[in-house]
């Protein structure tokens, strides 16, 4: 199986996800994430490693806004002569709820326009480990097009939480959407989120669109983030009503309750009948996973994999969350193996 890597995300390597009065909080989505993943990958003998093509700003910008882009490039710089500590992550402190348009990029409080929480702090490294990421996935798109059975996109940052013109959920660049808004030129497509976390970027940014089915199954979001999207009645607008499903679940879902939602999402798949499939993939739905509540086993995440590959569909595999870092490598590599 071909996966596609790039050593760029190292240093976006963030040391805090938010704050408290007293004290930062630490983060979880740390670089070391990337390189155990790959690790593990790396001990089985179907993993092919590959460095990601460059597909320019194009694919990027059928899916993110170009005044987004620009967020993510120049934050940090431009926070950096009002920054008490030089080497900190640029966060704003005001956030631009509902507002129809970043009115201006002067100033660095606007910046808060572009972001739904406090865990996707900027640094020097983040726009060009997004980027890489983004290509990570692109690449492994055109593997899917040019042929491909699976083929796994291991990026970091994740992207799934990531809209069309925020960032979130440690996510800058939805990395899944924009696979696989290159692979819908060429046909139907059908992207399935089964990280712990429900797929809100994804869900907004195809949300009117018949021609991208997304489904995502998730923590419900009355107890879990990203708490303003991913319910039940949240199924499409215009031209794509219908083409958006969400499987809200609850605290403690076992992978025998997670396989029979599973079911009825890969039915609904059939139904649509894509040309290829894309997975947002976040082992975080694991047993032991800190931020999640889920009783799924390693064997769960298995028959997962295998559930997903038995339709037989060309399938993108793209790397989403997942923070219990002693369980991450082989996690990942159980949910892969079936595709092997
Ligand atoms: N202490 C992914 O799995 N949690 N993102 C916010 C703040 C955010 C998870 C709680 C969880 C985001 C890709
Ligand atoms: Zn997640």
């Amino acid at each position: 199986m071909k996966i596609f890597y790039s050593a760029d995300h190292r240093h976006h390597n963030p040391i805090f996800e938010g704050y408290t009065s007293e004290k930062l909080l630490p983060a979880f989505e740390k670089a070391e994430r990337a390189e155990i993943v790959l690790a593990a990958l790396q001990e089985n003998s179907w993993s092919e490693i590959l460095p990601p093509a460059d597909f320019g700003l194009e694919p990027v910008l059928s899916v993110h806004s170009i005044a987004y882009l620009d967020y993510l490039l120049s934050a940090y710089d431009h926070w950096q002569p009002f920054s008490p500590v030089p080497e900190i992550a640029f966060i704003p402190g005001t956030f631009g709820i509902d507002h129809p348009t970043a009115i201006s990029m002067s100033g660095t409080e606007r910046y808060g326009f572009f972001m739904m929480d406090t865990t996707v702090a900027i640094n020097a490294a983040t726009y060009s480990a997004a980027l890489k990421a983004a290509n990570c996935a692109l690449s492994g798109a055109q593997a899917i097009a040019r042929g491909q059975r699976a083929v796994f996109a291991l990026c970091r940052p994740p992207g799934h939480h990531a809209g069309r013109e925020v960032c979130g959920g440690y996510c800058f660049l939805n990395n899944a959407a924009i696979a696989a808004q290159w692979l819908s030129r060429l046909g139907k497509v059908a992207i399935l989120d089964v990280d712990y976390h429900a797929g809100n970027g994804t869900q907004e940014i195809f949300y009117e669109r018949a021609d991208v089915l997304t489904i995502s199954l998730h923590a419900d979001p009355a107890f879990e983030y990203p708490r303003y999207a991913g319910f039940a009645n949240e199924t499409g607008s215009e031209g794509g009503a219908g083409f958006h499903h969400n499987f809200p679940l609850p605290a403690g879902t076992d992978s025998e309750g997670y396989l029979n939602s599973l079911k009825e999402a890969l039915l609904l798949i059939d139904q649509f009948d894509p040309e290829y499939l894309v997975i947002s993939a976040g082992m975080d739905i694991y047993q032991d996973e800190p931020l999640g509540t889920f009783k799924i086993t390693a064997e769960g995440i298995y028959k997962i994999g295998e559930q997903i590959s038995n339709i037989g569909l060309p399938t993108l595999i793209v790397m989403e969350g997942g923070y219990h870092l002693t369980s991450l490598g082989s996690n990942f590599g159980a949910f892969l193996e079936p595709f092997s």
